[in-house]
């Protein structure tokens, strides 16, 4: 039973080499697909049974990002054949197929989300979301200049990797440190962040900070946009589920030594939170830009019900 892939996708999930909600998803599409293609699973049940014990793994790896369950419903759930060749093909189609709608979904989200912007604007940028910047690329592509104040992002800083892509794409970047955001949303036209999460009510889960960072652009009347596929969407929050906040290590915040030399302290590391819906002007999805309190209806039409989840274990 190899599952060599699954297992180092799996710990580079869980350690943050591969991130980002829409990355991670695929990537677990990608190791479901591989474990498909070296099972040596001899009768159809087994490579069943093999396949959602990948699954469970890669699924309890980070709680929050959606698009994760998402792509691991997508890829098992239409699982097809009489024998175990007949399976691994419908797998590994699957997971093609997933990979390919992803890509599209964001093209597309792209090209949507460029029209917000005119020649000249100023965005913020909160974490690294590839959503978020596939709007700025597309209006790039139009020949309109966008400058970007970039937030670092802390714990992690993935704002420079932010920072580092629209300087590829030309953008002039200003990097701050969080806690100077509102000191420069005045310079800003649209704060622009990428979604782990979204509920039923149109509740955004981002970030940590991004919540923080919308009640100001909200003081500060700046329109804050969400960019998110579809995949995005949380459809466990249909039936009146929360989505659970993954907390991290607290030596993210804080090392050792610090810690020491500060004396006896708690530290709390929450990964993301929850933006409610009043605070964000629009969700720019694959199909269409919505107010976030109509987002529901897309996310019935697109997940409807959920059923058993598919790498459960069966009795
Ligand atoms: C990343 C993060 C991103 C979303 C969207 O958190 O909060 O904004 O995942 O990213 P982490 P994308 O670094 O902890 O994974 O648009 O690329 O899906």
């Amino acid at each position: 039973m190899p599952i060599d892939e699954v297992e180092s996708t799996a710990a580079d999930i869980e350690e943050m080499e591969i991130r980002g909600a829409a990355t991670i998803a695929s990537e677990a599409a990608d190791a479901l697909g591989a474990q498909a293609a070296e099972s040596d699973a001899s009768d159809p049940e087994a490579f069943r049974a093999e396949l959602r014990k990948a699954a469970r793994t890669l699924y309890e790896t980070r709680p929050t990002a959606v698009s994760l369950p998402n792509a691991l419903r997508f890829v098992l759930q239409d699982m097809q054949g009489e024998t175990v060749a007949e399976l691994r093909e419908s797998v590994q189609q699957s997971s093609r197929e997933f990979r390919e709608d992803l890509e599209n979904a964001q093209e597309r989200l792209g090209r949507i989300g460029a029209n917000r912007y005119r020649d000249g604007d100023v965005i913020m940028t909160h974490c690294h979301s590839t959503d978020a910047l596939a709007t700025v690329e597309h209006a790039v592509e139009d020949g309109k200049q966008l400058e970007a104040i970039v937030k670092e992002t802390r714990p992690r800083n993935q704002g420079h990797i932010t920072a580092s892509r629209l300087r590829e794409m030309g953008v002039p970047v200003t990097l701050i440190v969080d806690s100077a955001a509102h000191r420069y949303l005045n310079d800003v036209d649209h704060v622009l962040v990428g979604a782990d999460s979204i509920a039923a009510d149109g509740s955004v889960i981002n970030k940590i900070g991004t919540s923080g960072l919308a009640v100001s652009a909200r003081d500060r009347g700046t329109p804050i946009v969400v960019a998110a596929q579809t995949i995005k969407l949380h459809p466990g929050t249909l039936t009146g589920h929360t989505v659970e906040i993954e907390m991290r290590d607290e030596s993210e915040v804080v090392s050792e030594a610090e810690r020491a030399e500060i004396g006896e302290i708690e530290v709390r590391n929450p990964a993301f939170d929850v933006t409610p819906p009043r605070h964000v002007d629009a969700i720019v999805t694959e199909r269409g830009q919505y107010p976030p309190e109509s987002i529901v209806s897309l996310m019935r039409e697109r997940y409807g019900d959920v059923d058993v989840e598919p790498w459960e274990e069966r009795a």
